[in-house]
């Protein structure tokens, strides 16, 4: 078997390196900070994800894997680091760079390269070849490029990883088929071959597509709202329609990937990207819109006090890159909104974390901004004797409304009139 090298232990990083690990291959996963690669080897986690800390004790365990700082020679090496954007909304590729530069000496005829890391159209041929041929390395001849963008959902990452059908795009067809031979060994999916350029648009339109459609389903919130209907009542039966797929509304479009891929294309072809820009600032706006919705709920209350409950970037994950919540929460504590919050699967965040009790004392109003499956099963009888006034503001539509109302509350929800 071969031996591969995966540089970066993040979301991707590690469930990939630890699939390897237990499907015979032997690793070498490459982090540069030394806290996770002591977790690693003691087979520990630093991320939330549903299998994955039995799964990375399993790989430890079998001694098929191993995290260092530092890459060695391997067979082939996998670029799984993060592809965050600037301030200016440009795509920041440092951590590709580096990645290219520290595995660049180390690689040996027929090696195999290939990226995982979300990129913006023509990273393999405009950035990462010019950097292997400045280390006098000729694709083709002295190694072999593809890109394989990571599809899996957080959440659903394990399971996905197997099941997902995978896009490769080779930097030549013989890359692409490589890379094809070793992606077999655990993807259950299809295999679809293409060139890398290709790939890469494939991976920026799966999640463009969701956030224009996102931005979509936004709109249609606030009209229902003044006609007084619900938008999730339209979407449940718009999408019974076998050609339609309407997705749903919320305060805002977070994580790591959906708020910022769009980006990588609007970068490059600002003239040509109208739907695109408009979808991500309809999308941006919408923690805006939901502390307008928080303001008239608390008008008139004397020094009012809000619960946030939930502050990953959605439902069942511990995640809170990019969440709506923060620019909620940092727009609370601007106009001087008193706030506590409560999130069942965070443990450190940036603003300060309540208890669930805690939280909810002398509160006027609670706003579920996640939609937390621990949500559905609050008690609205005892949360309600612990608050001021009995309001709850529901972004996500997530939980029973009229067991609320039952029990005294007055229920707002985000797209309902
Ligand atoms: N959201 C809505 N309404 C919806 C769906 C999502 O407001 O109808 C919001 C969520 O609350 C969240 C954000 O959008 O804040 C993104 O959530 P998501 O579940 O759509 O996507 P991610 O970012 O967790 O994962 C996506 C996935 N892409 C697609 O489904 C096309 C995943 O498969 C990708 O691997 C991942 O991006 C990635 O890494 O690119």
């Amino acid at each position: 078997m071969k031996k591969v090298c995966v540089i970066g232990l993040g979301y991707i990083g590690l469930p990939t390196a630890s699939m390897l690990a237990t499907h015979g291959f032997d690793v070498l996963g490459v982090d540069i900070n030394s806290e996770i690669v002591k977790i690693i080897n003691n087979g520990g986690i630093h991320i939330e994800e549903p299998g994955l800390h039995t799964l990375v004790q399993a790989a430890i365990k079998s001694g098929r894997l191993k995290a260092v700082t530092e890459p060695e020679p391997v067979d082939i090496f996998i670029i799984a680091v993060p592809t965050p954007f600037t301030k200016e909304k440009k795509a920041d590729l440092s951590y590709i760079k580096s990645a290219a530069k520290i595995i660049a000496p180390l690689i040996s005829k027929d090696n195999l390269i290939i990226l995982e890391s979300t990129s913006p159209p023509g990273t393999c041929k405009d950035l990462l070849e010019p950097i292997f041929k400045s280390f006098n390395l000729i694709s083709g001849k002295d190694y072999y490029l593809a890109h394989c963008p990571e599809r899996v959902l957080p959440g659903y990452t394990l399971k996905e990883l197997i099941q997902n059908d995978r896009i490769i795009g080779g930097i030549d067809k013989e890359s692409a088929e490589k890379a094809a031979q070793f992606y077999k060994v655990f993807v259950e999916g299809n295999i679809y071959l293409t060139d890398s350029t290709t790939a890469e648009m494939v991976k920026l339109m799966e999640n463009t597509y969701r956030d224009v459609n996102i931005a979509l389903a936004n709109e249609l919130a606030k009209i229902c709202e003044k006609l007084g209907i619900s938008a999730w009542e339209v979407i449940r039966l718009a999408n019974l329609h076998p050609r339609v797929n309407l997705h749903t509304p919320g305060p805002g479009v977070g994580g790591h990937c959906i708020a910022v891929d769009p980006w990588f294309i609007i970068e490059k072809y600002p003239a040509d990207t109208e739907i695109i820009t408009l979808s991500r600032k309809i999308n941006d706006g919408m923690p805006e819109y939901t502390i307008a919705h928080i303001n008239r709920i608390v008008e008139g209350i004397n020094n009012p006090k809000i619960v946030i409950l939930g502050v990953t970037y959605k439902g069942n994950i511990d995640d809170t890159r990019e969440s709506p919540a923060v620019k909620i929460i940092a727009r609370l504590e601007k106009i001087g909104i008193k706030y506590s919050i409560y999130d069942p699967h965070v443990r450190k965040f940036k603003y300060e974390l309540s208890s669930l009790k805690e939280a909810f004392i002398g509160a006027d109003c609670a706003v579920i901004l996640a939609n937390h499956d621990e949500f559905r099963f609050l008690h609205p009888e005892e949360l309600g004797k612990l608050m001021r006034n009995k309001v709850l503001f529901d972004t996500r539509f997530c939980v029973d409304h009229n067991l609320w109302k039952k029990n005294g509350f007055k229920v707002c929800c985000l797209g309902v009139g």
